[in-house]
């Protein structure tokens, strides 16, 4: 150790030894190699120092690197889509994704049970779509993850309960996603252009529609939100009009089935490729393969408009339920 150190290095150094956080440790190392005197006596113990600090740095950058990597709220995508299911409490969202997936979340009668995320699988056809349960959204208890969530979900299912006030929830849980920036893809080209806006498809979701005696507060409440927000009103408990939302929640993803066809063989019409509308056959021959993006020659498309096995260009746009033999 170099004898003529100054005091604040024997103060820093204390400080240094009793932080708790990383990211503390971190901090005080850098004031305490500040207080150092650079000179040749002193060379060996900035060098230690340094050594020490870039170790620290980089175990901080892999934990943390571990912890997002691990977060119950980041889910790994499956199927066709993610949908984040997202409401205030208690309007069925977990219930919602009990009747529709093969998950199992907890459904109860008191608000806020759901504390974390819960994935499931909701076939649709022959395509599986990805749902996802959600802690309530609430202005008491805003979580960024669950913010974050949202943002890199395909599609929103904003839950609300036709029996409880629903315009009331509306408001409030588009205040909260308005204060973070996300908002309804129907109001894309009204963007403001200040900040990071991010624009969702997003479908309003009137739960505990139960039956019939429903359907005029239903219907009022459509014409009170006006037509511009997409609305569909079911029911998780009775199962009242689940197979109109599934259709919705697919046309709403934006994705179309297309179904390949070897030359001289039966299509395979039950595991179709799922790509964004508007894709090509040039973009179907990549999915497939990259040697098959290069080497397209042509390709003949059986279905949409009346197609009947036409030979198509490799720009041909694909439409949904297209079976496409590709010819190399
Ligand atoms: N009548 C009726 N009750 C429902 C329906 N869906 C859910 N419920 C009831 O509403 C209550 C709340 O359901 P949950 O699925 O736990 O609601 P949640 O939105 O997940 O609630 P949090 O996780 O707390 O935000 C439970 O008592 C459910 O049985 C429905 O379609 N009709
Ligand atoms: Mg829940």
């Amino acid at each position: 150790m170099p004898t003529n150190l100054p005091p604040e290095y024997f103060e820093v150094d204390r400080r240094y030894r009793a932080a708790e956080s990383p990211a503390e440790r971190i901090a005080c190392l850098e004031e305490l190699i500040s207080t150092v005197p650079k000179h040749k006596g002193t060379d060996k113990l900035r060098a230690d120092l340094r050594r020490k600090l870039s170790r620290l740095r980089e175990e901080s950058k892999a934990a943390s690197a571990i912890s997002r990597h691990e977060s119950a709220f980041r889910i790994e995508r499956a199927g066709a889509g993610q949908v984040a299911v997202v409401g205030p409490p208690n309007t069925g969202k977990s219930a919602l994704v009990a009747a529709l997936t093969n998950a199992d979340p907890e459904v109860s009668p008191s608000p806020f049970s759901t504390w974390t995320p819960t994935p499931g699988m909701m076939p649709f056809g022959d395509v599986q779509i990805q749902l996802i349960d959600t802690p309530p959204l609430h202005s008491d208890f805003v979580q960024p993850e669950l913010m974050d969530l949202i943002r890199r979900s395909d599609l929103l299912l904003l839950v609300l309960d036709l029996q409880a006030d629903p315009i009331r929830q509306l408001e409030d849980a588009m205040a909260l996603l308005t204060e973070h920036r996300i908002f309804p893809l129907w109001l894309q080209n009204d963007d403001p252009g200040a900040g990071r806006a991010m624009f969702k498809p997003l479908l309003v979701i009137a739960n505990k529609a139960d039956d019939e005696d429903s359907d005029e507060l239903t219907e009022l409440f459509g014409q009170l939100i006006g037509n511009q927000w997409p609305l569909c009103a079911v029911s998780a408990s009775t199962g009242r009009n689940l197979e109109h939302l599934k259709a919705q929640v697919f046309a709403s993803l934006g994705v179309i089935r297309v179904y390949s066809k070897p030359p001289g063989r039966e299509p395979d019409l039950t595991a179709p490729f799922v790509l964004k509308r508007g894709s090509t056959v040039e973009e179907l021959a990549g999915r497939i393969h990259q040697d098959f993006r290069h080497n397209l020659v042509a390709a003949r498309v059986w279905g949409s408009s009346d197609f009947d096995g036409q030979m198509v260009s490799r720009a041909y746009v694909l439409q949904d339920g297209d079976v496409v033999e590709l010819r190399i």
